[in-house]
């Protein structure tokens, strides 16, 4: 089984609920990830050295999940050159719009790839995609799961309800 190339960060174990959004679709896709904790504002020094050590531990790409005042995804990209994807996670009183902001508002030089709120499952498939530039066998499994997708909406659009529904030769 070869190493991790995708690292997982969570701010909290809080925001797992979440993270494990991203490790079941990477898992579905074969990929070799791992999941840590490291606060950015709680334990600065292992989100500094976890983001300097990741490309050497054959790292590809990290996903920072945080939640309320999200440092951390920025602060990952800020201390390593890989593509980092950020999820806003929807915990406090502001239900992550302050997480986004400050997950997608990042200065200019300091690039954070922003997913939408809980948006792990295409944070994981970004990430996939990125992965998959290199490796023909990840494009293949992420083709598959697309047009399986695809059949799903055919399939589900042929009844609804019983109403009257637009005919194949419509698309
Ligand atoms: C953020 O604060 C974490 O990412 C989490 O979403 C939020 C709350 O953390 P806990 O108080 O639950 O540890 O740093």
């Amino acid at each position: 089984m070869p190493g991790p190339l995708v690292g997982i960060v969570l701010g909290s174990k809080s925001d797992l609920f979440v993270g494990k959004k991203a490790a079941e679709s990477l898992a579905e896709l074969g990929i070799p990830y791992e999941i840590t904790v490291a606060s950015a504002h709680r334990t600065p020094e292992d989100v500094v050295a976890y983001a300097r050590k990741a490309q050497d531990r054959g790292l590809i790409v990290l996903i920072g999940v945080a939640g309320l005042s999200a440092a951390l995804p920025g602060v990952l990209a800020a201390h390593s050159s890989l593509p980092v994807i950020g999820v806003p996670v929807s915990s406090g009183t502001l239900g992550g719009e302050d997480a986004l902001f400050a997950v997608t508002q990042m200065p200019p030089g300091i690039p954070v790839g922003s997913v939408g709120i809980d948006g792990a499952k295409n944070a994981a498939l970004l990430a996939a995609r990125i992965l998959a530039l290199m490796d023909p066998n990840i494009l293949g499994r992420l083709k598959t799961q697309s047009a399986t997708a695809s059949e799903k909406i055919r399939t589900d659009r042929k009844d609804l309800d019983g109403l009257p529904t637009a005919p194949e030769e419509a698309f």
